[in-house]
């Protein structure tokens, strides 16, 4: 783990740990509040899959497009998004990102280039990849990036839009977060093979394949992904490895399913992507405890001054209900 730390600036290790950490603790606070059933939204928590989007994100620019999908709380976090607006729309307030009309499968800042998240399951592939093309043509140095899970794979819309990704060669990224389950279902149980990241190797992608709980090879990865996309308008396809903590939607842990055992998750908390990476820091004096103890701190206001704010906005007003939908002109 962390094998190519040296490369690495100090300075970028410990902010790469900050996010992640800042996404474990939201999305630890978020479960916590849920059962008291004031958040007027399903919720899927990435909690033990932190390392993925704190990676991915870390290298890219403001201006650089990120689309996400129905478990982007980290994906938004990761991008910049304002913490405010993100759970002020978990509680379908006006202030939320998407003036509390979304929920938190529908996540927007396009202030920081998060382009929003999808409820259907691959419903920002195309999409990414149409940005992509409209980046090229326009003689743009900007990144698209999509995040999809391991049943998106699943979808036909991928293999469409990889194929025409490649033959105009744009600059977009495939970040595949494979949990292993898509609901109930295991990847076994979906798929014949074990080979998500080689599925486009017909069409002419190399695929890479990375242990997405180590945050090191994540970044490195994706960072060389990023720049080959901006300089060569190249894309690029990564299959994340990591593991979904929580049961598919809201907390708990669905070992009580039949999908997946106690034991399994137990071995995968003990590999917990964010305090393995705290304790290496330490370890190795990359991170002062006094360091640690301040971007805790300030992680915890954060969060407490966001959910302040949202549970102390209005919500949006019945004459508004119809403001900001979709009207067909027919
Ligand atoms: C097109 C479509 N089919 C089915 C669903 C129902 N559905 C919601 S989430 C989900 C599983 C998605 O699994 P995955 O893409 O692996 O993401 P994860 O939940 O594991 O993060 C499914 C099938 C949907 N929302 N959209």
């Amino acid at each position: 783990m962390f094998e190519n730390y040296r490369d690495i600036p100090s300075a970028v290790l410990v902010d790469l740990y900050k996010t992640m950490l800042k996404i474990r603790k939201v999305q630890r606070a978020i479960e916590s509040e849920y059962p008291l059933d004031e958040m007027r939204t399903p919720v899927h928590l990435c909690i033990g899959q932190e390392a993925v989007a704190a990676g991915v994100c870390a290298d890219l620019k403001r201006k650089d497009f990120v689309y996400s999908n129905h478990r982007g709380h980290g994906h938004y976090i990761a991008k910049g998004g304002c913490l405010k607006s993100m759970i002020a729309e978990l509680y379908g307030r006006e202030t939320g990102c998407s003036r509390g009309r979304g929920g938190s499968m529908h996540l927007i800042d396009t202030s920081v280039g998060l382009m929003g998240s999808s409820s259907i399951v691959g419903g920002g592939i195309s999409i990414a990849t149409g940005t992509a093309l409209a980046v090229k043509m326009r003689k743009q140095k900007k990144v698209s990036v999509v995040f999809l899970g391991d049943g998106a794979v699943d979808e036909g819309v991928l293999y469409e839009s990889v194929n025409f990704a490649l033959l105009k060669e744009l600059p977009v990224i495939y970040v595949c977060e494979n949990n292993l389950f898509a609901i109930c279902s295991s990847c076994r149980s979906r798929q014949k093979f074990d080979n998500i990241y080689k599925r486009f190797s017909g069409c002419g992608l190399m695929g890479h394949r990375v242990n997405g709980n180590d945050i090191v090879e994540t970044y490195t990865v994706a960072k060389k992904a990023i720049e080959t996309a901006r300089i060569l308008s190249k894309p690029a396809f990564l299959e994340l490895k990591t593991y979904r903590w929580c049961g598919h939607s809201g907390g708990g842990a669905d070992t009580d399913l039949g999908y997946r055992t106690d034991a399994e998750l137990k071995k995968q908390q003990a590999i917990c992507p964010v305090k393995s990476f705290e304790k290496f820091l330490v370890e190795k004096s990359i991170l002062k405890e006094k360091i640690k103890i301040k971007i805790e701190r300030e992680i915890d206001r954060e969060i407490k001054n966001a959910f302040d704010f949202a549970k102390k906005s209005p919500l949006p007003e019945k004459k508004d209900l119809m403001k900001y939908l979709y009207k067909s002109q027919s």
